[in-house]
C-alpha cells in the first residue's frame, strides 16, 4: 500500500542520487531533496543510454527546516561532502533511522551515525559518455545489503529499479567495485585518460597489476574467502567502459575534491590496521592529493 511506503530524505541529487530518486518515486516512495538554501522544487533531466530521457521534479527542504525524526535517509552525496551535509541532520537521526548509502568507496559514514540500520547500495550504473550539454548514464545492476535483515520496503522496489538484487553478503560486490574504483579511477585521473588506457597502455597495466595485488592481499586478510585475481575484473571493467571518463578523472578535471580517501584511503586504513604494506596505494594517493 502506497501509504505505508517510506518517505526518503535525499542528500546528494547528482546523477546517481537522481536516478535512485526516480526509481523510488516510480515505486510509490516519497523523496524530498535536502539542500542548503532550498526553496523551490528541484527539476532534473537525466539522459539514459538506450532509454527515453527522464524528467524529475522533487520537493526540496533546507536542513534547518527539518523539525522531526528522519526515518529514511538516502545518502548519495559525493564522499568528501558526507560529513558536512549530514551534520545538520544529526539531531533528527536516531537508531530507528534507516539509511540507504549510495556512494563510491567505503567508510564514509563510519562514526557519523548512531548505530542503526545501514543498507549499502552498490551500483554499477555509470556515466557512459559526454555530450556537449549533458552526460549519458548507462543503467546497470544494483546490489543492496547491509547490517540487518532485508527491509520491508525492498520488495516494493524490484519491479521499478532495473536489475536490483538483495545480497546477504554485500561485501562481495562492494569490494569488487571498490577495487575497480581504486585502480581505474586514480590511474585515469592522474594520467588524464579514458578507462580503456588501463588495458592498452603497458605502463598503466603494470601499475594496475601492482594496485590489484596489494588490494587482494588486504581483502584476503579481512576475509580468507576473498577470491583474489582482482586484475581480471578490473581489466574487464576498464575494457567494458573503455571510452568512459572515470568519476575521479571528471572530478579532477573540474577541480573538485576526489573520492580517493573513501576508496584507496579505506584500503590503506585496513592495511595499516593489519600491518600490510601497500606502497602503490600510498604513492597514488600522494600523487593525487599533492597540490589539492
Ligand atoms: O565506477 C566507475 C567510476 O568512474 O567511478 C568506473 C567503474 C571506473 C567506470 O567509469
Amino acid at each position: 500500500m502506497t501509504s505505508s511506503l517510506p518517505h526518503w530524505f535525499l542528500l546528494g541529487a547528482g546523477n546517481m542520487g537522481t536516478l535512485a530518486a526516480w526509481y523510488l518515486t516510480r515505486a510509490g516512495h516519497g523523496v524530498t531533496v535536502v539542500r542548503s538554501g532550498a526553496s523551490s522544487d528541484l527539476k532534473k533531466q537525466l539522459h539514459r543510454a538506450g532509454n527515453p530521457e527522464l524528467a524529475l521534479q522533487l520537493p526540496t527542504l533546507a536542513p534547518e527546516a527539518i523539525t522531526g525524526p528522519v526515518r529514511h535517509l538516502l545518502v548519495a552525496v559525493k564522499t568528501p561532502y558526507t560529513r558536512s551535509s549530514l551534520s545538520p541532520l544529526l539531531p533528527w537521526i536516531n537508531e530507528e533511522t534507516q539509511v540507504l548509502r549510495l556512494q563510491n568507496g567505503l567508510g564514509a559514514l563510519d562514526e557519523l551515525l548512531p548505530s542503526g540500520q545501514v543498507v549499502e547500495a552498490v551500483s554499477t550504473s555509470a556515466v557512459k559518455g559526454q555530450h556537449p550539454d549533458h552526460e549519458i548514464i548507462a543503467e546497470n545492476t544494483t546490489w543492496m545489503g547491509g547490517n540487518g535483515p532485508q527491509p520491508d520496503w525492498f520488495a516494493s522496489l524490484t519491479p521499478h529499479w532495473p536489475d536490483l538484487q538483495w545480497c546477504d553478503d554485500i561485501r562481495e560486490p562492494q569490494w569488487k567495485k571498490l577495487v575497480a574504483n581504486a585502480v581505474i579511477n586514480p590511474l585515469t585521473a592522474l594520467h588524464d585518460v579514458p578507462n580503456g588506457h588501463i588495458v592498452s597502455d603497458p605502463a598503466l597495466r603494470d601499475a594496475a597489476t601492482r594496485l590489484c595485488q596489494e588490494a587482494d592481499r588486504v581483502l584476503q586478510a579481512l576475509n580468507p574467502d576473498w577470491p583474489g585475481h582482482s586484475l581480471d575484473n578490473v581489466l574487464a571493467v576498464a575494457q567494458a567502459t573503455a571510452g568512459n571518463t572515470s568519476s575521479m578523472r571528471a572530478d579532477r578535471q573540474r577541480g573538485a575534491p576526489t573520492e580517493i580517501e573513501a576508496i584507496n584511503g579505506w584500503l590503506v586504513t585496513q592495511a595499516n590496521r593489519l600491518g600490510i604494506a601497500v606502497p602503490a596505494h600510498l604513492a597514488i594517493i600522494a600523487s593525487l592529493t599533492r597540490g589539492q
